[in-house]
């Protein structure tokens, strides 16, 4: 890479430049709007008829148009003629979205404008992308404004259309609702006001008064015979507002009942989540579509915009000036969002209502702040979940899985957690051990748990319904309580999956939360498991459908299907007409992974009374609340590796702080060296999880070399030392709503060179991980921005420049780097955390360029529900000056363990000391003058009163 990401960085600015003023000049045909407008004060008043204003784009004013009606119909008209080769290739939008093709005559039955341009490219879809042949005029009609309404929150208007679309079913007749929920939080809801649609059951906070004061505003306007509006960010300091939505010339407005179309320009490119995806972590504006409808499907590496595990309409985009704002569809129909370079977004869903919110951060770090507010925080997980994990499918036996365990014992590779995939089950089915079989799996948890080990084990929702000789509860209960997710005919929906034909429990129904903590409750009083992982929840089914088909009606068989795999909803899910409690599988399909992680949680938390812990494979918006997420079916690549980086970054940005994928891969053979970059970097994943297929050569890392085990050993065990830390960030994730993992941007917003980084991340904002992600690589481009840095294990200074820098890279460890300015609060590691937890604290204090560095520490007993609230923890602050090092006890709420810390080192000490004291008494201490590094040995400190060390 090195410094052709500069050029490239700056020429993609340069490009959004030229764009914008591209755009600009095309805004220069006067657009008239009229009917209200918002004032900065946030009220709004209606024009009346006579005078016509337009939206000057420059200064995001209304201006008063000097036009007579007269003129102004003359001029569309002659505009119309023309308004298909106005717009240029950027510009256009798809008229014709469906996967089949597209023709003149069915493009212009739409009313719209046909010109073949450049070949285009076919992706794994069948999707066609690139420039669309078949696309909107300017100013193609739609809704207009009516009546409007000021209400506590904010303001409502009427949207009514008088001739219909080419989709079935318009809605006639909308309500747009703008409510200003909170100073920096934007909901606008535009729905039908006749006819209740469905809405995703999401706990989202009500709001009843309309914030006092905003930092945006809305304008809602007609140009031509097209209802449109714009959200403005109002700027603090002098200088025009940024337009950060504006659907004014993009396609209109659609609301069928089963397609609904939004369309807006965006501020600048750099645009991020938009989940479940694989790719980069900024997204190409460049014609992409990105399809969401939950798909058991591993990630493919050729195409980045195929429908996945999970379902996050949200994104977050950097404006100019290092701001940021973020946005939220809140609707959970299959959709797609599609890109394109001008650069612009259209969301098409094919359900629900249109309820959208704006984050207005500005820095995105705050963006992800306020989304989690409406989302839900992330969980609080127990300690020993930051510990390193071990699975593989085809584990067959106990004695097997034993013996993975007493080899990584040997090799003194830290492990905290044993896991088992579906081989545990007799006959794969739920809640059963296969013990004829498998072996005593309730005597290997007693066991694990005598080595302070944890155990978590695989459960699949599809419930076997095989008639067999002797009882089988979780069907036969299920059954009585009437639970499961039925056909269209009302009958239990039969699917496959790996117990042969089973059904499926409906977690949109209240019902099955008191069966799933039955079932829960029954295997963990034979099997003392841990922690539930959760997998095949997309929903995923072998038949297309179910045993008999889908009946083929509207549900099934939409007017309009998103670029999906498989070209058909119900391709290896459930069908959607499928009835569940709360609405049809159409409607709550991408709900399935979300609401059984809530019945798990609800399931956990009773059965066994502390923090659960859930890892799922399907995700919805709100999933972090309650659980973590692996990235699935990952392939033992370089390139899969790479990605597994803008994966658990994207998955931060959601809500989802607890993310990792398979390390070593869970597809194919790895390779000894892949697997330790792999440990390498995985090691530095909120999950750290290795785990791989049924039939792959054994990938645990103590069956490679001594190499590759001494490597693991020091990355794990590095991490191990950092678990403090890492515990601290959680806490804030869950309390505050702060990223656990994230982008080098979200630290360093105003320098747009990290805006394209995702090879090297962060640990809240103190330490960057740099790890190698190619083949036979033993020297790295490290991105440092412009600020102190120093070298973790030896605490060399790096001044940070803004530019890429050549560093080693051995095979034997992962680069990390702390950032002046904090301190880090660690432990004295050792194989579990269970064994950690009893070690002595150490704190590394980074000193920034003024000689200055803060830090945290958040404790408590690792494992009970609701510390923060109830308030048995301890929050220590850290803070450094120019001669000490002190604490400052904040609260002191949980005294069962102890906390002693025995050793200091300090990074960046410019003058030797001559002597160091702890609490006034003199104290060992070394410093190494080369690197400017001081180690002081404390004589046990109890962190639970406040100590200071000072030098001289
Ligand atoms: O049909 O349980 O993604 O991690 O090992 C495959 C067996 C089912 C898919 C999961 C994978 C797991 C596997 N599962």
């Amino acid at each position: 890479m090195g410094s052709k990401n500069v050029v490239l960085t700056s020429f993609v600015l340069f490009l959004t430049l030229v764009t914008l003023a591209l755009i600009y000049s095309l805004y220069a045909v006067p657009r008239v709007q009229i009917i209200i407008i918002q004032t900065q004060d946030g009220a709004f008043k209606e024009q009346n008829d006579g005078i016509r204003y337009q939206l000057n784009e420059k200064t995001g004013k209304q201006e008063e148009l000097k036009a007579t009606k007269e003129e102004y119909e003359k001029k569309k008209t002659v505009q119309s003629k023309s308004q298909c080769a106005v717009v240029n290739d950027d510009h256009k939008f798809d008229c014709y979205p469906e996967t089949s093709i597209a023709t003149k005559e069915k493009c212009e039955a739409r009313g719209c404008c046909w010109q073949v341009v450049q070949t285009q490219t076919k992706g794994l879809n069948g999707k066609v992308t690139g420039v669309p042949f078949c696309y909107y005029p300017k100013d193609f009609p739609g809704y207009r404004t009516g009546l409007k309404a000021t209400t506590p929150t904010g303001f409502t208007v009427a949207l009514s259309r008088n001739t219909t679309g080419f989709y079935p079913d318009d809605v006639m007749n909308l309500v747009m609702d703008v409510k200003y929920e909170t100073e920096y939080r934007l909901r606008i809801r535009i729905y039908d006001p006749k006819n209740a649609r469905y809405e995703v059951p999401l706990d989202t906070p009500k709001v009843t008064k309309a914030a006092p004061i905003q930092r945006y505003s809305v304008i809602v306007s007609n140009t031509g015979d097209a209802f449109n509006f714009a959200v403005t960010r109002k700027m603090l300091e002098p200088g025009p507002p940024v337009v950060l939505f504006n659907t004014s010339g993009a396609a209109p407005l659609i609301f069928a009942d089963q397609f609904i179309q939004l369309s807006t320009f965006l501020p600048t490119k750099s645009l991020y989540g938009l989940g479940e995806h694989r790719g980069s972590l900024l997204h190409s504006m460049d014609w992409r579509r990105l399809t969401t409808w939950n798909r058991d499907q591993a990630p493919h590496d050729a195409d980045t915009g195929t429908n996945l595990y999970g379902h996050h309409p949200f994104y977050l985009m950097m404006e100019d000036a290092g701001r940021s704002h973020g946005f939220f569809l809140l609707n959970s129909n299959a959709k797609e969002t599609a890109l394109q370079p001008d650069p612009a977004l259209t969301w098409r869903t094919i359900g629900g209502v249109l309820d959208l919110y704006m984050f207005m951060g500005p820095s995105p770090s705050e963006v992800v702040q306020q989304y989690t507010e409406v989302i839900g925080r992330s969980f609080m997980p127990p300690y020993w979940s930051l510990g390193f994990h071990l699975c593989k499918f085809g584990y067959h036996s106990v004695n097997e899985t034993m013996a993975v365990v007493k080899r990584m014992q040997e090799a003194k590779i830290p492990q905290d957690t044993q896991w088992n995939d579906i081989d545990y089950m007799d006959e794969f089915k739920d809640f059963t051990t296969g013990k004829s079989k498998f072996g005593d799996q309730a005597g290997m948890v007693n066991t694990l748990h005598s080595m302070g080990m944890h155990y978590v084990m695989i459960v699949d929702p599809g419930i076997g319904n095989k008639k067999s000789s002797s009882p089988y509860p979780p069907y036969d209960v299920g059954t009585k309580m009437d639970i499961w997710i039925k056909d269209s005919k009302g009958v239990p929906l039969v699917g496959r999956v790996w117990p042969g034909d089973v059904v499926f429990p409906d977690f949109t129904n209240p019902k099955a939360y008191d069966y799933w903590t039955q079932m829960t409750k029954a295997f963990h009083d034979q099997v003392q498991f841990d922690g539930m992982w959760i997998d095949m929840n997309e929903l995923s089914n072998f038949y297309d459908g179910s045993s008999t088909g889908c009946p083929g009606n509207k549900y099934d068989n939409p007017p309009y299907v998103p670029a999906v795999l498989g070209g058909h909803l119900n391709s290896r899910t459930i069908c959607s007409s499928a009835q569940q409690n709360f609405s049809l599988t159409y409607n709550v399909h991408d709900l399935y992974g979300f609401t059984e992680t809530m019945a798990t949680y609800q399931a956990l938390k009773t059965t066994r009374a502390k923090r659960p812990f859930i890892i799922s494979r399907s995700t919805f918006a709100g999933q972090g609340h309650y659980g973590g997420h692996w990235s699935g079916d990952n392939f033992a690549r370089y390139e899969d590796m790479a990605l597994s980086i803008p994966e658990m970054l994207n998955m931060n940005m959601f809500g989802i702080s607890m993310i990792g994928a398979d390390i070593c891969g869970f597809h194919d053979d790895t390779t000894e060296q892949l697997c330790q970059r792999w440990q390498q970097l995985g090691a530095f994943y909120p999950f750290s999880r290795n785990h791989n297929d049924l039939g792959k050569k054994p990938q645990d890392p103590a069956v490679f070399s001594d190499a590759m085990k001494n490597s693991t050993r020091t990355a794990l065990s590095v991490r191990y030392s950092l678990l403090p830390y890492l515990y601290t960030l959680f806490h804030k994730s869950n309390a505050m709503g702060e990223t656990v993992a994230r982008p080098l941007f979200f630290e360093f917003p105003e320098d747009t060179n990290t805006y394209i980084i995702d090879d090297q991340f962060l640990w809240g904002s103190a330490l960057m991980i740099t790890p190698v992600l190619t083949k036979d690589t033993t020297a790295l481009n490290t991105y440092f921005p412009a600020c102190a840095w120093y070298d973790f294990y030896t605490g060399l200074k790096i001044t940070g420049s803004g530019s890429r820098i050549k560093v080693n890279a051995p095979m034997s460890q992962i680069n990390l780097y702390v950032r002046g300015g904090n301190i880090l609060p660690m432990v004295e590691p050792a194989m579990t955390t269970t064994e950690s937890r009893k070690n002595n604290f150490r704190l590394l204090v980074a000193l920034n360029e003024t000689g200055q560095a803060n830090g945290g520490l958040f404790w408590d007993d690792g494992e009970t529900i609701g510390t923060h609230d109830s308030g048995v923890f301890n929050m220590i602050m850290f803070s450094a000056g120019k001669n000490f090092v002190s604490s400052e006890v904040m609260k002191a709420g949980y005294t069962g363990e102890k906390m002693t810390l025995d050793k200091l080192t300090v990074y960046g000490m410019l003058v030797t000391p001559k002597s160091v004291t702890v609490n006034g008494k003199g104290a060992q201490f070394q410093y190494n003058s080369p690197v400017k590094t001081l180690t002081v040995s404390i004589p046990l400190v109890d962190l639970l009163k406040p100590f200071s060390v000072k030098w001289m």
